[in-house]
């Protein structure tokens, strides 16, 4: 991989930010955009924009041809059996409050029990409490380790044949951790259970096959990977889906209409109802075409990489604490300067033109088991370079000494 000729492909890198060059930590919030892909958004709304699946006229046709050729690239990317099993969603969080809102609503029941883990994004953690208050469902998590990883002993303690669904992500936002997805959905099945993964912080750094993971959901965000904000998708196995219910009634999700009762249209389309981000759907399969041009896993390559160099560099940084495991991690880093509110952390950094996270990363849960209000992130992608990581740390060091002088 040529880290030069990738970081020309986005625009946005090249400018300077409160006088310094921008040096962007935060792809785990959402990446930035190649060329290809802006390029793609405005070609399609130059020369092919038109509602989808409606007239029979030329440009209604192709803007369907780019809207259904797109869920053929998703589909292929994430290795799914068949198109018709890729529903287009805003992003994650719809994508997983479609499974609970219509699956898990309609499966689980008193005595059954939803089982995911603390590390879980907000996304896919009040879903499952909305599920159980709803159905008098049982909520229960798998435990985490002292460095916040999940063991199988614990996993096949927690699941049980009552379990209806495993939520879990595949990769943490705030541990950098990937959990052992494919042997965690062995147990769900063997138990009876759906495996439902939150693919927003894997699709876009490691190569995903949702049928080797043996995941029944897989939901992820087009704004990490390269594409364009508010597109995502839902993977679902055929079978469930079929059984699924729609969740939004309206324009383009129907069979026949009568004046009291409706039947719907087959999957995906009966989850897509109204006029669907075309453009953004169009985006993603640009930013598809981009990262597989790269190949998948020499970005995978090029973040654990990058990730290690940041840890060794960081560990160096007097008074800091890292949260997660050393090895077995993504391409981002979560930590704390002792005596400097994560806030000010990013703030002066930002003085400095590096952009990085501070909060508490839409996981409140997992702040409170690692005993932290909020931390910083850094976060990285195929465009990262070490430059970017040594920029960090003296701006880091640079920290320290500002609040020193200012405790002092
Ligand atoms: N799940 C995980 C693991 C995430 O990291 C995020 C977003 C979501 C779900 C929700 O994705 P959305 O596209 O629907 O918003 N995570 C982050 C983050 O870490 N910082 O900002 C957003």
């Amino acid at each position: 991989m040529n880290i030069h000729a990738v970081r020309e492909q986005f625009p946005i890198l090249h400018q300077e930010v409160n006088g310094h060059s921008l040096v962007y930590l935060d792809s785990a919030a959402s990446s930035q955009k190649p060329r290809s892909v802006i390029d793609a958004v405005k070609r399609y709304y130059e020369l092919d924009n038109a509602n989808v699946h409606r007239g029979v006229h030329t440009l209604g046709s192709r803007a369907t041809d780019a809207y259904e050729g797109a869920r053929a690239k998703v589909a292929s990317f994430l290795n799914a059996e068949t198109p018709e099993q890729i529903i287009f969603t805003r992003g994650t969080t719809t994508a997983l409050n479609l499974v609970a809102s219509s699956y898990a609503r309609e499966t689980c029941g008193e005595g059954d029990e939803i089982v995911i883990t603390q590390m879980e994004h907000h996304s896919n953690l009040i879903p499952w409490q909305q599920v159980a208050k709803a159905t008098g469902a049982t909520l229960k998590y798998i435990p985490l380790q002292p460095d916040g990883t999940i063991t199988l002993e614990d996993a096949e303690a927690t699941i049980t044949p009552k379990t209806k669904v495993v939520a879990m992500t595949y990769v943490s936002n705030v541990l950098g951790t990937v959990n052992p997805i494919k042997e965690v959905a062995a147990i769900a099945h063997r138990n009876g259970a759906v495996m439902v993964v939150d693919g927003a912080q894997s699709t876009p750094h490691k190569r995903v096959d949702v049928q080797e993971l043996g995941a029944d959901f897989y939901a992820f965000s087009g704004h990490k990977m390269c594409g364009p904000t508010g597109i995502g998708a839902l993977y679902g196995k055929k079978e469930l889906l079929n059984k699924m219910e729609p969740i939004e009634f309206g324009g383009e999700m129907i069979d026949f209409v009568e004046l009291y009762e409706s039947t719907w249209k087959e999957i995906p389309y009966r989850f897509e109802g109204g006029t669907p981000l075309i453009a953004g759907a169009v985006g993603l399969g640009a930013a598809i075409d981009f990262l597989e041009s790269i190949g998948m896993d020499e970005i995978d390559r090029h973040e654990r990489h990058l990730a290690a160099y940041a840890y060794d560099k960081l560990s160096a940084v007097e008074g800091i604490e890292i949260y997660g495991p050393k090895t077995g991690r993504v391409g981002l880093i979560t930590f704390n300067l002792e005596d400097v509110h994560p806030h000010d952390v990013a703030t002066v950094l930002d003085s400095k033109g590096i952009a990085i996270r501070a909060g508490h990363h839409c996981c409140q849960p997992l702040m409170r088991w690692l005993n932290v209000s909020a931390t910083a992130r850094a976060s990285f992608y195929l465009y990262n370079t070490e430059e970017d990581v040594d920029a960090l740390v003296n701006g880091l060091i640079q920290t320290k000494e500002f609040f020193g002088h200012a405790i002092g």
